[in-house]
């Protein structure tokens, strides 16, 4: 059987995804790509699961693409043919990228020690970001020749402006988990002892809110990015009706009139 480099936890509507290469601090190699992806499939479509929860195992979240892995790494060979690393790219991380962004439940990135590199833009990624202390955010691709992928391009300057994106990504500096979040990168910077037990009581609230709701939230977020503020309005009424017709705008508006804590189950 292959390694296992997706830990898969089920904690009631939670399901928690843990990057399990610790001893190359969660770099991704195509097989781990692979898994997590498989294991965003399986949530996706298992009606259990309300949020969904990546983190990493050991001190960092994930060195981002495994620099070792041969598919990517430059032969130092001067006859060598060069490797076309766009492949790597367009067979494993965009997919994954894609699943991420669209997954029809919230996503929340517990960040437990350094994100670098694709790391930092798949954590970025998530629908809310949490962030030990000790974590920190590093666009590492200059340093090594290349750009920013896995979303890097268009999260940073939707998420930090143009001249933050900017600083970020050519200089490939470290950033500080709290001074991310001074920059608006993430969402909350929590003590080291408390991330995994914040991120899961976020994890478990959302689990216990109207899904559908979340999800078409995210949905008209990102594509207000791109629209004209009368077309914005129009798309919320759209994506609003629909809402209306849905169970969970009936409960909540019965719960709130009750005076009871509403139970959702739209997804
Ligand atoms: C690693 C890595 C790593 C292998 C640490 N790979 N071993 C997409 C598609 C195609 C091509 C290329 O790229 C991409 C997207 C990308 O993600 S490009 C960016 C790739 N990532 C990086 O450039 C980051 C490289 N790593 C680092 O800068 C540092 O290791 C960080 C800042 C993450 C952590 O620093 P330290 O805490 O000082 O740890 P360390 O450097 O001592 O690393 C510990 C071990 O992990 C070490 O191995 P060793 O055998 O000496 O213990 C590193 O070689 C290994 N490692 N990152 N990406």
């Amino acid at each position: 059987m292959s390694e296992q480099m997706i830990q898969i936890e089920q904690h009631g509507g939670v399901c928690l995804l843990r990057l399990n290469r610790p001893e190359a601090l969660n770099a991704f190699t195509s097989a781990l790509l692979v898994q997590l992806r498989q294991a965003l499939e399986a949530a996706a479509i298992d009606a259990q699961t309300r949020c969904v929860l990546l983190t990493g195992a050991g001190r960092a979240f994930s060195a981002g693409q495994d620099l070792a892995d041969p598919h990517v790494a430059p032969s130092r060979d001067p006859g060598a043919a060069p490797k076309d690393i766009g492949h790597m790219l367009d067979q494993y991380y965009i997919p994954l990228a894609l699943r991420l962004r669209s997954m029809p439940v919230p996503v929340v990135a517990a960040v437990n020690g350094v994100a670098a590199g694709a790391g930092a833009n798949m954590a970025l990624g998530c629908d809310i970001v949490l962030a030990a202390e000790g974590a920190s955010f590093i666009q590492a691709f200059s340093r090594i020749g290349l750009l920013p992928d896995c979303g890097g391009t268009w999260l940073l300057p939707r998420l930090v402006g143009r001249a933050k994106a900017l600083e970020l990504a050519l200089l490939g500096d470290k950033l500080k988990a709290v001074d991310a979040q001074a920059l608006g990168l993430i969402a909350r910077v929590v003590p080291d002892a408390e991330l995994q037990g914040a991120a899961m009581a976020l994890a478990q609230k959302l689990a216990g809110m109207p899904t559908r709701a979340l999800v078409e939230t995210r949905r008209a977020i990102d594509e207000a990015l791109k629209l004209d503020y009368e077309t914005a309005l129009k798309r919320e009424a759209a994506l609003q009706s629909q809402l209306g017709f849905a169970h969970d705008y009936l409960e909540g508006v019965a719960a709130f009139m009750d005076k009871r804590q509403p139970e959702f189950k739209d997804r």
